[in-house]
């Protein structure tokens, strides 16, 4: 029965989609007497939480000793809204079912902490698997303290990603344009290096979807310079940062532009994947080109990779490879998922123990 009410809260929970942003999809259930009295979710990033979404929706005489199944713990801080702890105990809960601990810092076990202290029965775990599969990212990043890492490719049937000459190579047909846009819309930051940049004169937006907080643009590049007439900075509905190795003449007029910020460093994965950690980004998607993913291999630093793999053939010797040089350890992978886009093929393999 809890677990068949979890499922239900895991239900709710994944109607958001991408519009919790920053903040995990939950979702709740309130059970009486063995009967679901009602179920609610965590609509919108700022919006209630799933469990004053469900207690709205009751009188105050069901809520009285009723159970509360909700796959995340209830927060216990102040945040853009009251601890959903607090309320819990004063509608008179009796016991709270829960899917998985938050592994959020302000949380983390003080919310189940708060219910045991005022007589609130608990149990963890219900579905676990099930419940932390709908967070993987927040989970990731606020377990490991860095962001989840994929590395998204397309290749012909002879492995290449691009024809000889630096033109821009189309690999994969138009359902695979569509996935990989949604793809993007799942991700909080996009990263690519300076010869994708050039070559592919990229936008990096999410165009086929509306997105309330389209993910931050990150492009690592010698000098801000060869940004200066892409199309890139066009983009004004999200950020772009120019993670730029060295200082140039231009990074003050850029750095004035709207939503661009110029940062100059050594922009190592390492020093990429801290960035993400001090601004919040909880997933990073490095769409190109071989060299920096290849870098990301090599720094141990992904978590995921996602190939569209399409039936044509470029041929040629010696052009570019999926992936620049990378060390010879193998890294592992958990069974992939296939899924048909057309006549391409997109394959997404979880790395095995993430
Ligand atoms: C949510 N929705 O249903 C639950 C959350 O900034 P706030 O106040 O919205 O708080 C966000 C944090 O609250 C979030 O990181 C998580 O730790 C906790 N629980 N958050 O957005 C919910 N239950
Ligand atoms: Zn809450």
């Amino acid at each position: 029965m809890l677990t068949d009410w979890m499922q239900l809260a895991v239900t709710r929970a994944k109607k958001a989609g991408v519009a919790t942003y920053q903040n995990p999809q939950v979702g709740a259930v309130l059970v009486k007497d063995g009967q679901v009295l009602a179920q609610g979710y965590h609509h919108y990033f700022g919006g209630d939480h799933a469990e004053v979404d469900v207690l709205r929706q009751v009188t105050s005489e069901q809520a009285k000793d009723a159970t509360l199944v909700v796959t995340l713990e209830p927060c216990s801080h102040y945040g853009k809204t009251p601890p959903c702890c607090e309320r819990i105990v004063q509608a008179g809960i009796r016991k709270v079912v829960i899917g998985q601990l938050d592994p959020h810092p302000v949380v983390g076990g003080k919310g189940c902490q708060y219910l045991l202290d005022h007589d609130v029965a608990v149990v963890t775990g219900c579905l676990a698997k099930e419940v932390r599969a709908l967070n993987p990212h927040y989970n990731h990043f606020y377990t490991h303290q860095r962001p989840w890492v994929t590395l998204k490719t397309a290749m012909s049937l002879d492995g290449k990603t691009n024809a000889a000459g630096d033109a821009r190579t189309l690999i994969s047909n138009q359902a695979s344009y569509a996935d990989s846009q949604r793809l993007r819309s799942q991700f909080q930051a996009i990263l690519i290096g300076e010869r994708t940049l050039t070559i592919d004169d990229p936008q990096l937006t999410v165009r086929l979807l509306a997105m309330t907080h389209p993910p931050v643009r990150l492009i690592v590049l010698n000098t801000s310079a060869v940004a200066r007439d892409r199309r890139i900075l066009q983009e004004t509905t999200g950020e772009t940062w120019l993670l730029c190795r060295q200082a140039s003449a231009s990074d003050a007029s850029l750095q004035a532009l709207p939503n661009v910020e110029v940062r100059i460093g050594d922009w190592t994965p390492a020093a990429i994947s801290e960035l993400c950690l001090q601004h919040g980004w909880q997933s990073l998607l490095v769409e190109g080109g071989a060299h920096l993913q290849a870098d990301f291999v090599a720094a141990n630093l992904i978590d995921e990779w996602v190939s569209y793999i399409a039936p044509t053939m470029i041929g040629g010797a010696g052009l570019p490879a999926v992936m620049g040089a990378v060390p010879t350890e193998q890294l592992a992978f958990e069974q992939p998922t296939l899924k048909w886009l057309g006549t391409d093929l997109r394959l997404r393999a979880v790395r095995k123990g993430v």
